[in-house]
């Protein structure tokens, strides 16, 4: 018989052992359901002590168990009479041992009282008030023990005992096992249990952990299992992924369908395969797409700077799909004689860079000049180096640089020094672009520099004389080559030797070697000095005070007329050169006073090189002489890569002979003709460039050219375009185009600005104008201005505001600065300056010279009117911050200016680059500038109509 009722943990208690006095009873509830009860109540007699034992009752290995017991309890206050020894406890003890001890050994879990006891009344009305008390008994150490309960003088009904203890119970959390656990002996204690990943699973950074508390609930849990790839989680367990689906290691959330581009045939795939031709970088995500390499690029154009190389391009058809495109280029040279290529070393510099270049464009510097360069261009992605070669598309470039100013000195150095002289010499700059002609060193005594000397030479050494003694002096040295000065080499400082005393050389014998030590000083025993041999026979010598120079030369032009004796200009400003050193080979022209010849010139120390020779015919007079000199006399003075360079003249001999460098393409016109529609738009503008290039720098030197047109530009085998013909104002005679205008005076009408015609106003700002008429030419492929309209009808038309139409084909940005040169009022013409940057700035973005000319204005024999033009001008002399202002975007007339958009004219031709670049990065102030500029630009060539 067993006493209790088993319970979910509950141990079993073996039966009861009541010792006198307790007494098994079988009872009835409330409910008359049987009950079996021990009672005890003994409350009348004094000293009781009456034992209920337990069986043995085992463990199961718990360490702390419950004890719960139900019982009633009688109200001594409710006893007649016997409240004296009434007791309302009754005493719970333990004993851990198996074997049976007497109940001195048991100890004590505590008093028990009840919440509620009973009365006379209670029991006649069968209300039974049971009270229910939990204990908790351990750590236990044995694998079992006794309850004892003890009654001293009670009325007790013991109506159940249940011993039981708790456990964390088996759990499957977070993919995690965790198995049935009996929790620690003490109240606070939490057992650390790790749990097993269930099949297919796996911990995530650590082992999953869980805490079994007293209480047997699972407390705190740490770490977590997660599926293996492959699997994905379905109700606590891991499940394999289907076909066409995947999950990757750490990949949240179930099997995904395979991304666009890739498969999976198996069920469990961790990846999807890419489809053929498709790949995938290890760095791309699992959910993205398979990918292809980019096609080659697109629209790749060139575009040549003396020895830079921009290239451009747009970007490929076909990205593969990715974001990640990224440009690399190949540059190689092209080797003479066809002997392959070589790729380029070092030295070459690309901006931003060679490899992974992130936007469309690359200006690669530094290469050498007149040199042949094939560039690969090639598109790569995240997933080109999974692909195979063959994959891959590239476009190819081929370049050929222009010339080059030398690169600049790079060490200066110190020979002997004396007391006034000192001697320098250099080596030849790292890269000299072509045949060095000359170098110049500039000196000036240290702290003065606003007055310095600038001695020209063809040897890299030289001695400086007239120098003070005991000073320290600054040298740079720069070369020269035809495509004109490089950069000075930086400052180096030199001293020269203290001044020498006469009696203190003589007399002081110990100072003797002292003296000795100084090559230059002056010794009484020995010549003072330098050797004078070393110095270079066409050393020239120019003094500079305050930037102005004192010797005349370079920095403005000086007319040959303020010369008495226009032979001295010329060898002002032009060298005489030995007949020896020149071999006439071919006559390539005739010119006015004689015919042009070219053949190689071989200078000593330098290398041969071919020149044009233009010469003077016999027979001339005196007159005729010095205006075949006259030339000289003013190209001497020109050192720009845009004008024609003055090699020498040849005077001693017969005939004279002017000698300039060698342009193997002649003159632009005739040129243009030839190769009718062979250029693209830029090689065009790269031409316009260089003539203004050449044309800013006659204007800063003060020169007026008075008959610029195409057939007085040269041009070189690599297209570089140089201004020549220069002349007396009286040169126009020997233009044939050139005629008597009615105040007395050829002049080239076509050409010229109506002041100029009209009361020989000739100003920079007429040469604007011919500026203007050249972009037409060239644009027109050597077109003759007006066609065959009379000179008489050209004028007429132009004073009646009538202009030239945009030429075939031409970019609408072109013709608009074509039409500015030919404003009427010429203060508002451009300058030479501002036509180069408005220049450089669409050969900088080739798109802004997408948009052509309106075919209406192309109509050939048309001319269209400027008058509404001329109105528009006045619109368009209104600020561009008046402009700005007025469609609300003022704040940004500041960037505008900063940027050099300082003129509605300028502003006219910008682009959404440029005005990102400006600083408008707001897209939506973007939009409205832009198409406020494409109304002004609607307006201008709207109002253009055409007329005659
Ligand atoms: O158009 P062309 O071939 O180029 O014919 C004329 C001719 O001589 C009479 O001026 C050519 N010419 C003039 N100067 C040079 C030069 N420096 N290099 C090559 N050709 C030249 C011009």
């Amino acid at each position: 018989q067993t006493c209790f009722l088993p319970v979910l943990y509950a141990l079993s208690l073996s039966t009861c052992v009541p010792n006198m006095h307790w007494e098994e009873i079988g009872e009835v509830d409330e409910d008359y359901a049987p009950i079996h009860t021990y009672q005890v109540c003994r409350v009348l007699e004094p000293n009781q002590n009456n034992w209920l034992h337990t069986g043995w009752t085992q463990t199961q290995g718990a360490q702390r168990v419950f004890i719960e017991l139900k019982f009633t309890l009688r109200d001594c206050s409710s006893l007649p009479g016997g409240s004296g020894t009434c007791k309302e406890t009754f005493n719970m003890y333990y004993y851990e041992k198996r074997e049976m001890a007497g109940e001195a050994r048991y100890a004590k879990i505590d008093t028990i009282a009840a919440d509620e006891s009973f009365t006379e009344l209670d029991l006649g009305d069968r209300i039974m008030k049971l009270n229910t008390e939990v204990r908790d008994l351990g750590p236990l150490t044995r694998k079992g023990f006794y309850l004892a309960f003890q009654d001293l003088g009670a009325c007790i009904a013991l109506v159940s005992v249940r011993v039981f203890y708790k456990r964390c119970p088996l759990l499957v959390r977070s993919l995690a096992r965790f198995p049935d656990t009996i929790p620690g002996s003490e109240a606070s204690q939490l057992v650390e249990v790790v749990g097993r990943c269930v099949n297919n699973s796996l911990a995530l950074d650590e082992a999953p952990r869980m805490h079994c508390s007293a209480e047997g609930e699972w407390l705190v849990p740490i770490g977590k299992c997660v599926c293996q790839p492959g699997f994905e989680e379905v109700n606590g367990t891991c499940q394999e992924c289907g076909p066409g689906f995947y999950r990757s290691l750490l990949q949240a959330g179930g099997c995904s369908k395979c991304p666009p581009h890739s498969w999976a045939r198996e069920s469990g795939a961790r990846v999807c395969s890419c489809e053929p031709a498709y790949y995938k970088n290890p760095a791309d995500p699992a959910n993205m797409a398979c990918t292809r390499p980019p096609s080659a690029p697109r629209n790749a154009i060139s575009n040549v700077n003396e020895t830079s190389v921009f290239l451009e391009w747009s970007v490929p058809v076909e990205t593969g799909g990715r974001k990640d495109v990224r440009y690399n280029i190949l540059c190689r040279r092209v080797l003479p004689e066809g002997r392959g290529l070589e790729e380029c070393g070092a030295s070459v510099r690309f901006l931003p860079r060679r490899v992974g270049v992130a936007n469309t464009s690359v200006m690669v510097a530094d290469l050498q000049s007149h040199t042949n360069y094939s560039f690969l261009l090639d598109a790569v992605n995240g997933v080109s180096l999974m692909a195979n070669d063959h994959a891959r598309q590239y476009v190819t470039l081929n370049v050929t640089t222009n010339q080059a100013a030398p690169s600049p000195v790079s060490l200066v150095r110190r020979g002997a020094s004396g007391r006034s002289s000192i001697t320098v010499s250099w080596a030849e700059p790292d890269r000299p672009n072509g045949i060095i002609l000359e170098y110049e060193t500039k000196y000036f005594e240290k702290e003065q520099e606003s007055s310095y000397t600038i001695i020209k030479s063809q040897l890299t050494e030289m001695v400086v004389e007239g120098l003070k003694p005991s000073s320290a002096y600054i040298f740079q040295v720069r070369a020269r080559t035809s495509a004109g000065y490089g950069a000075f080499s930086r400052r180096f400082e030199f001293q020269t030797s203290p001044s020498c005393d006469y009696y203190f050389c003589i007399t002081t014998q110990q100072h003797q070697l002292y003296m000795e030590s100084f090559a230059g000083c002056c010794h009484p025993y020995r010549r003072c000095g330098y050797s004078k041999a070393k110095q270079d026979p066409e050393e020239e010598k120019m003094h500079f005070h305050n930037g102005l120079i004192k010797y005349p030369g370079l920095r403005t032009y000086i007319d040959p007329l303020t010369y008495e004796d226009p032979n001295q200009a010329v060898h002002e400003f032009a060298q005489e050169i030995d007949v020896s050193s020149i071999s006439i080979e071919r006559i390539i022209g005739a010119g006015e006073f004689g015919e042009v010849c070219s053949g190689p010139l071989r200078l000593p120390g330098k290398r041969e090189f071919q020149v044009a020779i233009k010469t003077l015919k016999a027979g001339y007079s005196e007159q005729q002489r010095r205006d075949f000199l006259w030339e000289a006399s003013i190209m001497g003075q020109f050192d720009h890569p845009n004008i024609i360079h003055l090699e020498g003249v040849i005077t001693k001999s017969k005939p004279v002979m002017i000698i300039t460098e060698y342009m193997e393409n002649g003159s632009l016109d005739s040129f243009l003709k030839k190769n009718d529609g062979q250029f693209t738009v830029i090689q065009l503008v790269g031409m316009l460039r260089g003539i203004a290039s050449g044309m800013r720098y006659l204007s800063e030197m003060g020169y007026v050219h008075r008959d610029l047109a195409a057939r007085n530009i040269l041009v070189n085998s690599n297209l570089v375009c140089k201004v020549s013909d220069f002349g007396l104002s009286r040169v126009l005679e020997d233009d044939p185009e050139a005629e008597y205008t009615t105040r007395g005076g050829k002049i080239p009408i076509r050409w010229t600005a109506p002041e100029a015609i009209a009361y020989r106003k000739f100003t920079s700002a007429s040469d604007v104008w011919s500026y203007g008429i050249v972009m037409w030419e060239v644009m027109s492929y050597g077109e003759r201005p007006y066609w065959e309209m009379s000179n008489q009808d050209v004028i007429k038309a132009v004073d009646e505001s009538y202009r030239l139409p945009g030429p075939m084909d031409c970019p609408e940005a072109l013709y608009l600065l074509m039409m500015d040169c030919w404003q009427r009022e010429r203060s508002t013409r451009p300058k030479f300056d501002e036509i180069v940057g408005v220049l450089d700035k669409l050969i900088r973005n080739p798109s802004s010279l997408k948009k052509l000319v309106n075919s209406s204005h192309r109509v050939s024999n048309l001319l269209v009117e400027h008058a509404s033009v001329e109105v528009d001008h006045t619109t368009l002399s209104q600020s561009v911050g008046d402009w700005l202002d007025s469609i609300k975007m003022g704040r940004y007339t500041e960037l505008f200016m900063d940027g050099g958009f300082s003129s509605l004219e300028t502003v006219a031709q910008m682009t959404s680059e440029d005005l990102r670049q400006v600083g408008v990065n707001l897209a939506g102030h973007q939009k409205k500038i832009i198409t406020n500029i494409q109304e002004m630009r609607v307006h201008i060539i709207n109002k253009t109509t055409v007329t005659i």
